[in-house]
C-alpha cells in the first residue's frame, strides 16, 4: 500500500454513566480517529485508545497525536509501498508507543483489508461468529447503587461481570454481588491500586470464587505478581503489564499471570495481539479481551479478535448502549449475552460521517510528501 493522506480527528462522547476506576473518574470519551487513505483510493479506519491524561498508562491522547504525526508518517511515507505487517518493522527504532503504533498499524490494515476484499476477523483466524459479552463496573457510590447496576447488566443478559476495586472497595461489594448472584462467572480488577504488602487481604477474595484478580500491583512488579499467585487459590491476570509478547513471555514464565487479559491497543496492535494469543495457546494460558470505552470503530476490531480460539474466557466487549447512547457506527448490539463478529471488509463496520462531524473538536489532514 502507499499512503496519500491521513485525516485525524478528535472526537468527544459521553458516557452513559460515569465510570469510576482506582485511577480516576471518567465522564465522557474523547478520542483520536484516524482515517487512513491510499494511493488506489481506500480508507481505514481507527481509533486511539489512549486517554487525555496518562493515569492508565504513560501513553496519552495529544502525545500519541504528536508521535504519529512527527515519527510515524514520515517514515511510512518514506517506505513507499508497503505492507500493513510491516509497520511494526518500519516503526520499531521509535520506542515504546503502543498505543500510538497501534493506531496507525491498524487504519493501515483495515484500508489493505479492504482492498483484498478480506475481513480483520478472516485475517486474524477467527473461529467464531459470535463472542460472549463481558461487562466491566466501575466503582460506586454505594453497594445498593453497584447492585441496580450489576442487576441491571444481569438482567440485559451479559455473562461475566467484572468489578473494579480498589483499598477500600473490596471485599464488601464482592461479597454482596456474589451473594446476590452465586453462578455469574465473576473478576476483579484493581488498575494495580495495591501493594505488595497486600498479599494477605487480596486472597481473601478467595472465598468469592473468582475467575481472576486483574493487574493488582504496579504494572512494572512482575516479581511482586509472582509472590501474590503464591499466596492466592485465585489466578492473578496481568493487564497493564503486557505491553508486548515478549512481556507476556516473561510474566509467564516468572509465574506472575495465569491468564492474560490481551488489549490491542495496550500491545502495539492487532498484529502483537495476534502473536501473543497463538503464545498463549501454545502454552495453554487462557486469554480475553480487555476494552478501553471503544466506539464502534475499534469495538468491532477488537470483537474480531476476541473471535480467535484462544479467547476462552468472556471480554470487555460489551454492546454499544454499556457505553453511548449513540455510537459512531451502527451499534453494536447483544443477543443472549452475544455480539456477533463482524464479517465485511477490513474492520467490517464504517462511522457515520455525519455524526462524527458533529462530534468532532479538532480536524488535521496530513499529505504524504
Ligand atoms: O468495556 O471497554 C470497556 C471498559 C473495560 O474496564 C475496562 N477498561 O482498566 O481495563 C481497564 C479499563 C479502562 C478503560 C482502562 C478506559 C483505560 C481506559
Amino acid at each position: 500500500m502507499r499512503i496519500r493522506s491521513v485525516d485525524f480527528r478528535i472526537i468527544d462522547l459521553p458516557l452513559v454513566r460515569p465510570f469510576r476506576t482506582s485511577f480516576g473518574t471518567q465522564v465522557d470519551r474523547r478520542i483520536l480517529v484516524a482515517a487512513v487513505n491510499t494511493e488506489d483510493g481506500f480508507t481505514g479506519w481507527s481509533e486511539c485508545v489512549a486517554m487525555t491524561e496518562p493515569l492508565y498508562s504513560s501513553e496519552y491522547l495529544f502525545e500519541c497525536f504528536d508521535i504519529i504525526k512527527r515519527f510515524f508518517l514520515p517514515a511510512l511515507f518514506s517506505q513507499g509501498d508497503f505492507r500493513a505487517e510491516q509497520i511494526p518493522l518500519i516503526l520499531a527504532p521509535f520506542l515504546g508507543h503502543p498505543m500510538a503504533k497501534a493506531t496507525i498499524e491498524t487504519a493501515c490494515l483495515d484500508a489493505e483489508l479492504r482492498r483484498e476484499r478480506k475481513s480483520l476477523a478472516s485475517f486474524l483466524g477467527a473461529v467464531k461468529s459470535k463472542v460472549e459479552c463481558g461487562v466491566s463496573v466501575g466503582i460506586a457510590s454505594s453497594i445498593p447503587a453497584l447492585v441496580d447496576e450489576v442487576t441491571g447488566y444481569v438482567q440485559e443478559g451479559y455473562r461475566r461481570i467484572k468489578l473494579k476495586i480498589e483499598p477500600g472497595w473490596d471485599l464488601e461489594p464482592v461479597a454482596k454481588i456474589r451473594e446476590l448472584f452465586p453462578e455469574i462467572p465473576l473478576q476483579v480488577d484493581a488498575n494495580q491500586a495495591y501493594k505488595r504488602s497486600d498479599g494477605k487481604h487480596l486472597a481473601q477474595l478467595d472465598q468469592f470464587n473468582l475467575l481472576l484478580i486483574e493487574q493488582p500491583l504496579d504494572e512494572h512488579d512482575i516479581l511482586g505478581h509472582a509472590q501474590l499467585a503464591e499466596m492466592t487459590k485465585t489466578p492473578i491476570c496481568l493487564d497493564e503489564s503486557i505491553i508486548s509478547l515478549q512481556s507476556a513471555q516473561d510474566a509467564i514464565a516468572m509465574g506472575a499471570t495465569s491468564v492474560i487479559n490481551i488489549k490491542p491497543g495496550r500491545a502495539g496492535g492487532y498484529l502483537e495481539s495476534k502473536r501473543i494469543h497463538d503464545y498463549c495457546q501454545e502454552v495453554s494460558i487462557p486469554v480475553w479481551c480487555g476494552g478501553m470505552l471503544e466506539t464502534g470503530i475499534g469495538r468491532a476490531a477488537n470483537v474480531a479478535l476476541a473471535a480467535l480460539p484462544g479467547f476462552t474466557l468472556p471480554g470487555d466487549t460489551s454492546a454499544s448502549s454499556r457505553y453511548y447512547k449513540r455510537d459512531v457506527t451502527t451499534p453494536f448490539e447483544m443477543k443472549d449475552g452475544y455480539l456477533d463478529v463482524p464479517t465485511g471488509e477490513g474492520i467490517g463496520v464504517l462511522p457515520d460521517l455525519e455524526f462524527l462531524e458533529s462530534i468532532t473538536s479538532e480536524r488535521e489532514t496530513i499529505k504524504a510528501l
